[in-house]
């Protein structure tokens, strides 16, 4: 099966671990259904630092062609820090580990594509077997980026608890996936669309470091550099992040790290504004049920928050994950040191 966890075995020393941090295995890459990028291939074999970049926000969480736009300027921003981008997504029933700019086009071309699905951990088996599209979310997006052997994913926003989240159960698999994927997610926090208080508390049961990156504790709030709530940890440099996931793996944990980077100081006071709306929006999903429908809770209340601020909350969206991206590549490259 494509676990990180089962590929990575439980002895992790030696040869063993170098194989499995350098590339996928040969067995994997020849028959299985996965196609890693010849630029992603070399920078694997070569332990160039890499950051892993997820679709999901591309076929569900923009609207095109911002989505297409921001995915090409993230790509770029990663490649200006140093390091080699890997977007990761699903086509055809194949996972791809670093997409061409004509596959990119393809995914984010939403318009024409309406079958293209929302791929979380449980939906890449059946994605697969019935050869569709996908984005991946956070979830899928860090297992194939553990099984490639890449240590650095950056996106904007992860999923969490909603709110009622403890009634409704509806917790991202994402939270779960940073207990056996060792990788660090660079993102600027959570949306308040979630319960950002029970988020926390759900990270520290589960063991994941939740690590501010910056100059304060807060943890951020996408739209806003602070939720009301301090992350545990703090880190102002990208090496002291890449070591957080240098030490864990020497000592054959499996768990990645989680880094909130607070969006650019100019965006502050906008975001503040733009939480009013996000307040509208939760209001208005728990009122036509639609907080009780899965997986489309959250494409939905991206949606109606960009309806709500005619637009705005999608040039802060753009502007953090520009910014997450550019400092996902500096931690990819202090990795990259770590290991040579
Ligand atoms: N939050 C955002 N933008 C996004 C997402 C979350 O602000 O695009 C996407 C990410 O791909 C994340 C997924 O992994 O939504 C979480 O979905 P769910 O809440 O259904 O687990
Ligand atoms: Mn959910």
């Amino acid at each position: 099966p494509l676990l990180c966890t089962t590929i990575r075995g439980t002895s992790l020393h030696g040869r063993h671990l170098k194989r499995f941090l350098s590339a996928l295995p040969d067995s994997l890459r020849i028959h299985g259904p996965i196609d890693v990028h010849p630029e992603v291939q070399d920078a694997l074999a070569n332990k160039k630092p890499i950051v892993a970049l997820e679709t999901t926000i591309v076929t569900h969480g923009m609207p095109y062609p911002v989505n297409l736009k921001t995915a090409q300027s993230v790509e770029s921003n990663v490649r200006k820090a140093g390091a080699i981008p890997a977007t990761i997504g699903i086509i055809g029933g194949r996972v791809k580990i670093g997409l061409e700019p004509r596959e990119l086009g393809y995914l984010a071309d939403v318009e024409n594509n309406l079958a293209v699905v929302k791929v979380s951990r449980r939906d890449i088996g059946p994605a697969i077997a019935l050869k569709r599209d996908g984005g991946t979310t956070c979830s899928a997006t860090l297992i194939f980026a553990a099984l490639a052997g890449i240590k650095v994913f950056a996106t904007g926003g992860l999923g969490g608890v909603h709110r009622g989240g403890e009634i409704s159960m509806d917790v991202s698999a994402d939270l779960h996936e940073l207990t056996r994927c060792p990788v660090a997610l660079v993102s600027a926090g959570v949306k308040s669309i979630l319960d950002i208080g029970r988020t926390l508390e759900y990270l520290e049961t589960l063991g994941v470091p939740v690590i501010s990156y910056g100059p304060t504790e807060d943890f951020p709030a996408f739209y806003s550099r602070h939720s009301g709530f301090k992350s545990p940890w703090r880190v102002e440099d990208p090496i002291s992040a890449a070591k957080v996931l240098y030490h864990q793996s020497q000592l054959g944990m499996t768990n990645g790290a989680l880094f909130g980077v607070p969006i650019p100081e100019r965006y502050q006071e906008v975001g503040e504004e733009l939480q009013r709306h996000v307040e509208q929006a939760v209001k208005e999903a728990e009122e036509n049920g639609v907080s009780r429908r899965g997986k489309e809770a959250t494409p939905w209340l991206l949606r109606r928050v960009g309806e709500l601020t005619a637009g705005r909350s999608l040039t802060s969206n753009v502007a953090l994950i520009e910014n997450t991206a550019l400092v996902g590549g500096q931690i990819a490259v202090a990795y990259a040191d770590l290991q040579h």
